[in-house]
């Protein structure tokens, strides 16, 4: 897609709307209003030091996990943007307990938007890439009673659109409506973002993984196997050599991913066995693997497609297997070996 035709989002979103009638009016004014709070983080992010917005800040979030300055920021900047504008019935994210319900004072829409609103935040503070991870979720109809948590419990494969916004070397802004994937790149000087690649598609095979190694220890059966195998290189039963990457800021992960394919792993480990993994199922696993997915890869948690993950909570956590779909069923293909093998009983949860 060649630039100097400068293609806006909102062009994008407009023509998906009039020509290819693939979304709703008021579904394209979220996006809309989605990116330009990400247009908001991204000036915050960049501005680092000299806005003092880096370091951590004094609260923990709801997981327990100390909230950086950057996290409550982005978090503000995403609900001030969204609660007004009448396409949202309610918001919920990674850094807050529970749902928030858009005020009185404000019209109701039929949309749920779910956020991680700065995801990789450790890595804030050293400059590396971090970002935004969004999904949204059409409200069930419930004949005019409110909106509740329970309305979020939908599975990934109810998503109506699902992206993320890095802010690294470029800020872009990486979407899906169910349609294929599409990458825009903030034009700083024009204050829009401008369709950069249309298409995205992930290598169906790969020689790259993204893992966490210091936690090999803690791994499951599997997924041991997998790494093992893949360290073996040429001379073991992949015959190939791999290469590892590991950013430890998913959206940094996932957009190499998109880019020039490779595997991304999180799985459940024995740290914590009753924690069905570290990343999150609402914010982080569902629009991933749905972007993923629509670039033609596989999203997995070992044994199961992780958009069809019922959720029973909303900040349920998941095993996070996902990337070039060959790599990916050769990983869920170890899993079930593995079950029909294992002669130890099953431990992991979830
Ligand atoms: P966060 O949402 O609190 O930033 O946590 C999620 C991040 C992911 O971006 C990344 O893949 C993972 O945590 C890294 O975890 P670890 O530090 O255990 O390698
Ligand atoms: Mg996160």
């Amino acid at each position: 897609m060649a630039t100097n035709n400068k293609i806006s989002l909102t062009r994008y979103l407009v023509e998906h709307q009039r020509v290819h009638n693939l979304i709703p009016s008021d579904l394209r004014l979220l996006l809309e209003v989605v990116a330009r709070a990400c247009k908001g983080i991204s000036q915050a992010v960049n501005k680092g030091a000299l806005g003092g917005v880096l370091g951590a800040a004094k609260t923990e979030n709801v997981q327990g996990e100390i909230q950086k300055q950057l996290d409550i920021i982005a978090n503000e900047v995403l609900i001030e943007a969204n609660e007004w504008g009448g396409h949202l019935a309610a918001m919920a994210s990674e850094e807050m307990e529970g749902i928030y319900v858009v005020p009185h004072r404000y019209p109701q829409g039929e949309y749920l938007l779910l956020f991680d609103p700065l995801d990789g935040s450790s890595n804030v503070d050293v400059n590396v890439s971090i970002g935004t991870i969004f999904s949204v979720l059409r409200k069930p109809e419930n004949n005019g009673a409110g909106v509740s948590e329970a309305d979020f419990l939908q599975p990934g494969n109810k998503q109506v659109a699902a992206g993320y916004c890095i802010y690294g070397p470029q800020t872009t802004l990486v979407l899906t409506v169910g349609d294929g994937v599409a990458m825009f790149t903030l034009d700083r000087e024009q204050g829009s973002f401008v369709l950069t690649q249309e298409r995205l598609t992930v290598p169906a095979d790969t020689k790259e993984f993204a893992i966490n190694m210091s936690n090999m220890r803690h791994w499951d059966a599997p997924v041991k196997r997998y790494i093992d195998e893949c360290l073996q290189g040429v001379e073991g039963p992949r015959g190939k050599d791999f290469n590892m990457r590991w950013i430890a800021s998913m959206v940094a992960d996932v957009h190499r991913i998109l880019t020039r394919g490779g595997i991304f792993l999180y799985p459940w480990d024995k740290r914590e066995p009753g924690k069905p993994g570290k990343l999150r199922l609402m914010y982080e696993a569902n629009p991933m693997g749905w972007l993923v997915e629509q670039a033609g890869g596989a999203a997995s948690t070992g044994t199961q497609r992780i958009l069809d993950v019922l959720p029973t909570q909303l900040h349920q956590r998941v095993s996070v297997i996902l990337g070039s779909r060959n790599e990916v069923e050769h990983v869920v293909a170890l899993h079930a070996a593995a079950a029909t093998t294992d002669a130890e009983p099953a431990t992991r949860a979830g």
